[in-house]
């Protein structure tokens, strides 16, 4: 268990640490082309400071074609100029440490691009070569090669396998991407592959950088022989889609393998061999919980991200199953949980929780729900409870750019204005991710895309992803001065976490308020309520810190959660 815990502020930061994810493209644009950079982001840095946030984690901001914005990386050791290059990267991390802040990016591990020079010459060199084996090149099945190897889709659509033109100007050798068809996966059994990412994290070390996210930290290492995937019963329920095929949670010849977890060994000595506790977060879709505990062992990575939280539907029992799940798997292995309803992959928690979309591989991914019967107030009301939940439970906590502004889903961006690869590759069937990355409205006039971009002639239409006409409404402007607005809300939500020393790691308790009820306490007295059904009544004499939405005197409301301070 966690005996032998150190107070807060004597363990190591990601313990505890609230972190908000930076999706870079974005945030914020300093120099009026549309596209989010570095520039943007150190301009808002006061404002970060003020919502009261320890982190910051930023989307991969490499040099790329952006075919993945980002996540299709081209080299590993620079930043995209388009996003402000190497110099004011440095900039940026020893601003956020004169502030306080931490910084995490994101390391890419699984894939580069088709442009980086690797993939370049490995394409530009004969089959069985050195430069090939840095990939997964393959014969063709079939008389003539014509068959790809195996049966092995891409988690955007269509198959996992690309043929390609050999020297000879014929049709030849198949290449693995388990995403778009622009990342090929590397081969993790290339001692030059391990050898290249650990001089990747020690530049960005020495750069200063506090932590690394791993992107999908499970993938990597492929079981050998490639052999093809069975139909699941969970494909017979939930259709064939390419995502319920690949992500649904049965053990998968290419996600989950043991080799992956020798390269996190290897990574946590170079992480130790720096000053301050410097960390990586492993992105590892894969359950149940207890494989999850396999990836923050005491000598492999710290931490994990939870995403329970993002296939969970809005009831109190499913809620409380997970919890008790999440904290007993990583207790076993003395690692902190973690806290996530957010990310830059996933429908907006307002959305999901209002529309009950939950199953991971299908409908939280691929399809949308009914965005007409969205009910706006309960959305956000549920948004609200379920980050006063997260923030209370032991552990760290990751929040996602807008979440704080309550920002919903966009569903009415125009198709012809649509980016992420899922949408071409699922053959226009899923609109895909971009819904949750509309550039995030700073000001309520359309000017500057809702002040998205320091240019204030930048119209809308031309962000890189344009906000649709009624983005101004949840303005960080228009919210600034108002009381009751989500950002205050998150503000007084991160400051009492901050001064109250029980929040964060540690022990909790169950409460029994009652079987549609969430409660839990934490030490020195602190007690958070969330109640999914009727109304009830609250423990009497018992002050309320703070809440997600209104209380009729000692009432708490369907939907509502609070923070109190339990009476002696
Ligand atoms: O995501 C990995 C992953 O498997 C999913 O989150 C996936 O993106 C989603 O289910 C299908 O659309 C990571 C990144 O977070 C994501 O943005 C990248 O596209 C992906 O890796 C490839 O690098
Ligand atoms: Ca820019």
């Amino acid at each position: 268990m966690i005996s032998g815990l150190a107070p807060r502020g004597q363990r190591p930061w990601w313990r505890d640490a609230v972190t908000y994810q930076i999706y870079i493209r974005s945030f914020a644009d300093s120099n009026g082309d549309g596209i989010g950079d570095i520039g943007g982001i150190r301009s808002k840095l006061g404002y970060l400071e003020k919502l009261g946030i320890d982190a910051i984690w930023i989307t991969p901001w490499y040099p790329s074609p952006q075919r993945d914005h980002g996540y299709d990386v081209a080299d590993y050791l620079d930043i995209e100029p388009d996003y402000g290059g190497l110099k004011e990267g440095e900039l940026l991390i020893r601003e956020a440490h004169e502030l306080g802040m931490k910084v995490i990016i994101d390391i890419v591990p699984n894939h580069t691009s088709d442009q980086h020079r690797w993939f370049q010459g490995a394409l530009n060199s004969q089959p069985g070569s050195s430069e090939r084996d840095r990939y997964i090149f393959r014969q063709g099945k079939g008389v003539n090669g014509e068959l790809p190897p195996n049966n092995w889709q891409a988690v955007f659509g269509g198959p996992a396998w690309k043929r390609v033109i050999e020297s000879d100007g014929r049709a030849g050798q198949w290449y693995l991407h388990l995403f778009a068809q622009e990342q090929p996966d590397l081969n993790w059994e290339n001692s030059e592959v391990v050898r290249h990412f650990e001089d990747i994290l020690k530049f960005w070390l020495d750069k200063g950088v506090d932590g690394f996210r791993i992107d999908v930290a499970h993938g990597l290492f492929k079981e050998s022989g490639l052999p093809d995937i069975r139909r699941s019963w969970i494909e017979r329920i939930f259709g064939r889609s390419n995502l319920t095929r690949m992500l649904s949670p049965e053990h998968k010849p290419f996600w989950d393998q043991e080799g992956v977890h020798q390269v996190y060994r290897s990574w946590r000595k170079i992480l130790d061999s720096y000053p301050g506790d410097r960390m990586a977060v492993a992105e590892a879709w894969v359950s149940p919980a207890s494989r999850i505990a396999r990836y923050v062992r005491s000598d492999e990575i710290q931490n994990s991200f939870n995403f329970e939280m993002l296939t969970s539907l809005w009831k109190a029992d499913e809620i409380r199953k997970r919890i008790n799940n999440s904290i007993s798997a990583l207790a076993e292995v003395g690692a902190p949980t973690s806290w996530v309803f957010n990310n830059h992959d996933v429908v907006r928690s307002l959305d999901r929780l209002d529309l009950g979309l939950a199953n991971h591989g299908d409908t939280t991914f691929s399809r949308q729900g009914d965005g007409s019967r969205l009910d706006i107030a309960r959305g956000t009301l549920r948004a609200k409870s379920a980050t006063l939940m997260a923030l209370a439970l032991p552990g760290c906590t990751y929040l996602y750019q807008g979440e704080e502004l309550g920002l919903p889903e966009v569903r009415d961006i125009p198709e012809d204005r649509l980016t992420d690869p899922r949408w071409k590759m699922s053959n226009y069937a899923d609109r895909g991710r971009d819904g949750c990355r509309v550039p995030i409205p700073w000001k309520s006039s359309p000017r500057g895309a809702f002040g998205f971009s320091n240019d204030e002639n930048l119209t809308a239409e031309q962000a890189w992803l344009p906000p649709s006409p009624w983005w101004g409404e949840y303005s960080a402007e228009s919210q600034e001065d108002d009381p009751n607005s989500t950002l205050n809300f998150y503000r007084k939500a991160l400051a009492i976490r901050k001064n109250e020393p029980g929040l964060g790691d540690g022990p909790m308790e169950w409460i029994d308020a009652g079987g549609q009820v969430v409660a839990f306490s934490r030490a020195g007295g602190f007690a958070c309520y969330i109640n999914f059904g009727k109304e009830i009544a609250l423990p009497k004499g018992s002050p309320v810190l703070h809440s997600s939405g209104p209380l009729s005197e000692n009432f708490l409301p369907t939907d509502t959660a609070v923070w109190l301070r339990e009476k002696k």
